[in-house]
């Protein structure tokens, strides 16, 4: 089972898939970080560990062209992150594109070892119709999804508990998950990111539709981690 531990003993990258044959045999459990191109997937997954130097970044999008996995933890305690590419980069080449939502699709449909799906939603973007699209894509999952606002430091404090809520109705009309929660973050400051391993550690374990798990999430901060049920 996934503990704050892992998070700070160091990670190995297993894989840099561009193609199904190369993702690595399933050993652990994964939980995977999907979301528009340029919403800061890499950052948060850096801020998680602790480093910078896990995921590449980059001012501009499209940095992640490849399905990368992440392994964590020691033994039971091992888990994977997955990072992936973002969609919705308009300049990028469509074929491109085209064939890393598919990988990506294929990764969410087929991949026994997803425990937990987290859809990062950049807080000055809000839910985007490319992030609708992807979800609705996506049909019925297997695991829990956990909605990440990412970069909230460029967004006034006052508008935080709209965009929450927004982002909660928008997902209950179309995420066909048992459970879904979000928490809100800044990679940048380092707002949110014990609240996110907090989400991270308890839905990648939680049973699917048992409601207690769920609100088993420790609430730290006021309006950092909500949780509801669809
Ligand atoms: N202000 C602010 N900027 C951020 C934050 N997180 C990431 N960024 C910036 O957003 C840009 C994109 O970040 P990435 O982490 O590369 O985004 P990504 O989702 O991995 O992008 P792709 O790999 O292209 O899909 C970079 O310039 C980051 O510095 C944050 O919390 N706050
Ligand atoms: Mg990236």
């Amino acid at each position: 089972m996934l503990s704050h531990k892992a998070f700070a003993q160091g990670f190995k990258l297993l894989a840099s898939a561009a193609e199904i044959k190369q993702f690595p045999p399933e050993q652990a459990g994964e939980i995977a970080f999907a979301g528009r191109s340029n919403c800061g997937k890499s950052s948060l997954i850096n801020a998680l560990l602790n480093t910078k130097s896990c995921s590449r970044t980059s001012q501009s999008p499209g940095r992640t062209q490849t399905i990368n996995f992440f392994a964590i933890g020691r033994g039971v305690e091992q888990i994977v992150l997955v990072d992936f590419p973002g969609y919705g980069y308009a300049r990028a080449p469509q074929p491109l594109m085209r064939a890393w939502q598919a990988l990506v699709m294929r990764y969410c449909h087929e991949r026994k070892a997803l425990v937990l799906l987290c859809l990062l939603i950049d807080a000055r973007r809000g839910l985007t119709t490319q992030d609708q699209i992807f979800v609705k894509k996506i049909g019925q999952l297997r695991c829990h999804l956990l909605a990440i606002i990412t970069k909230i430091d460029c967004l006034p404090h006052a508008e935080r508990e709209n965009l929450a809520t927004q982002i909660h109705s928008d997902l209950a009309q179309i995420a066909k998950a048992k459970t879904t929660s979000y928490v809100e973050t800044s990679a940048r400051k380092n707002w949110g990111i014990l609240e996110a391993r907090n989400a991270l550690i308890e839905l990648s374990t939680a049973k699917l539709g048992t409601k207690a798990t769920v609100t088993n999430i420790t609430i730290r901060k006021k309006n950092t981690v909500q949780n509801y049920s669809l």
